[in-house]
């Protein structure tokens, strides 16, 4: 119980030992169906791995012996996402105020049974669980990652694959970079070239591709069914050339660009003062709107070095407006907040002061600082994938931290949560997305779920090396940190 990641709330072991046995069943309080799939998803991850029959239904009446049961109940102190787990020599009893709670409580379960059983390989060994009490719950809402998709593309089951990885540390965000210089990652039916000529490459013409609205779809749901919010980006008005490359009109100049594979930053922008262009904003914000269950649409904004300041200011109002009338949350970059932002705005911090500034306005923050949570930054000089603009983030820097502190004048209650964006201008394989997310995003989603109070590094790095026991079974290509006890 002592090498659970995120670190619980308030765990306590008893010492003894929960036997999951062949006859074990796995009981829900009643038949709701969300009730019974999270049954399911539960013995899917146990089965495999035990053999076991482990039946999902209703529960009868006292039968709780031998058998893993899960209930939802009034406890709302416990949160959106907070559970109870209650582990005895005679049976697990998993609670939550909310089915997303329940779903927490089953990777922590994951987690208390041995590294063996994350390997889908029938072990049909008797799995012993680790008795005692939790009661958890996280620290921040915003618990994510970013996947930069526009320099090189990646496919549907690579993205499948990360978001399994996501779950099984509570992380709830997954924030999709769908448009860049370099690419543009989804269909948009009434603009369909952007797509498909702003689609086709990606940095040096490799990992072309984009997602069709159904693959999109299906993605959004895939990441739902784990109690996971995808976030689309689509940035502007820099960071545009594969859109400004797929329609000459969108272009000051009437002609468009080439379509560029390098991996230079802030050379491009939308034209400001054509009313095309909101048109063009309009149509792709209300198709993405159209495709996004949750509140939030991210606007990028980032280095919009060849936009006019004052154009840049007058566009991000706009274009915030365009995002509400779509009914939807505006997410941005910090230099955002160089604008006039509606309090609901959310603003993402990662390298400048901007964040304050949108405090100031009333806006939250979720933080991403390049120097911590950057994870195509390399580990040291010698990584053989990733950048180092902001510095070599080894795995102690990017758990060394608090968002807390990490900005002046902006404390506890302005921050949403905590997140660490992939950029891919050095990846192109799903071998290289899990070398740079971990062990790092193990980190950060423990900044964002556990207590401050129970982090410290010198105990982290101990059962951190647990859990490579756990990603070898897994098969993640994980970075062996020489700060980690492996
Ligand atoms: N900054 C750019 C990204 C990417 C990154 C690589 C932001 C918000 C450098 N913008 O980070 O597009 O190129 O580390």
């Amino acid at each position: 119980m002592d090498n659970l990641s995120p670190k619980p709330a308030f765990a306590a072991p008893t010492g003894e030992k929960f036997i999951l046995s062949p006859t074990a069943q796995i009981l829900v309080e009643s038949p709701m169906p969300e009730l019974l799939r999270l049954g399911n998803f539960l013995a899917d991850a146990l089965r495999d791995a035990t053999g076991y029959a482990l039946p999902v239904s209703v529960k009868r009446a006292a039968e709780t012996r031998n058998n893993i049961s899960l209930a939802l109940d009034a406890d709302a102190t416990l949160g959106a996402e907070g559970y109870t787990l209650n582990i005895t020599p005679e049976a697990v009893a998993l609670k939550a105020h909310r089915a997303a709670g329940l779903f927490y409580g089953i990777q922590t379960l994951r987690q208390l049974l041995p590294p063996a059983t994350e390997n889908a390989a029938p072990q049909n060994r008797a799995c012993e669980i680790a008795c005692g009490i939790l009661r958890d719950a996280p620290r921040f809402a915003w618990r994510g990652t970013m996947l930069d998709v526009a320099r090189h593309f990646f496919k549907v089951e690579e993205v499948k694959r990360y978001v399994d990885l996501l779950a099984a540390y509570k992380l709830n965000r997954l924030h999709l970079h769908l448009t860049d210089d370099q690419g543009w990652r989804i269909e948009i039916k009434t603009w369909d070239k952007l797509a498909t000529i702003g689609g086709s490459t990606g940095v040096n013409g490799k990992n072309g591709g984009y997602y069709t609205q159904d693959e999109y779809r299906e993605l959004v749901a895939y990441a739902a069914e784990r109690y996971i919010v995808v976030v689309p980006e689509i940035d502007m008005p820099g960071h545009t050339n594969a859109a400004l490359a797929s329609y000459p009109d969108l272009n000051c100049s009437g002609s468009a660009p080439a379509l560029y594979t390098g991996t230079d930053v802030g050379f491009s922008s939308l034209c400001i003062d054509k009313e095309i262009t909101y048109q063009f904003v309009d149509d792709v914000v209300r198709e993405l709107a159209a495709l996004t269950p949750s509140a939030y649409i991210h606007i990028g904004g980032d280095e919009a070095h060849a936009t006019d300041k004052d154009a840049y200011v007058r566009f991000i109002e706009r274009v915030q407006q365009i995002v509400h009338a779509h009914g939807k949350q505006m997410m941005g970059w910090e230099e955002i907040a160089q604008a006039q932002l509606s309090p609901q705005t959310i603003v993402q911090h990662w390298f400048s002061d901007h964040a304050a500034q949108a405090v100031r306005q009333g806006a939250r923050v979720i933080l991403s600082p390049a120097h911590k949570a950057y994870l195509d930054m390399q580990y040291n000089e010698t990584s053989p994938l990733g950048l180092h603009w902001a510095g070599y983030v080894e795995v102690q820097d990017a758990y060394n931290w608090d968002p807390a502190t990490q900005i002046e004048g902006v404390t506890e209650q302005d921050i949403l949560g905590v997140e660490a964006p992939l950029w891919s201008e050095t990846l192109t394989t799903l071998s290289d997305i899990e070398y740079m997310a971990f062990p790092r995003l193990a980190g950060i989603a423990e900044i964002g779920w556990s207590p401050q109070a129970v982090r410290d590094w010198s105990e982290y790095r101990q059962r951190l090396a647990a859990h490579g026991a756990r990603w070898t079974q897994l098969g993640i290509n994980f970075y062996r940190s020489p700060q980690v006890p492996w």
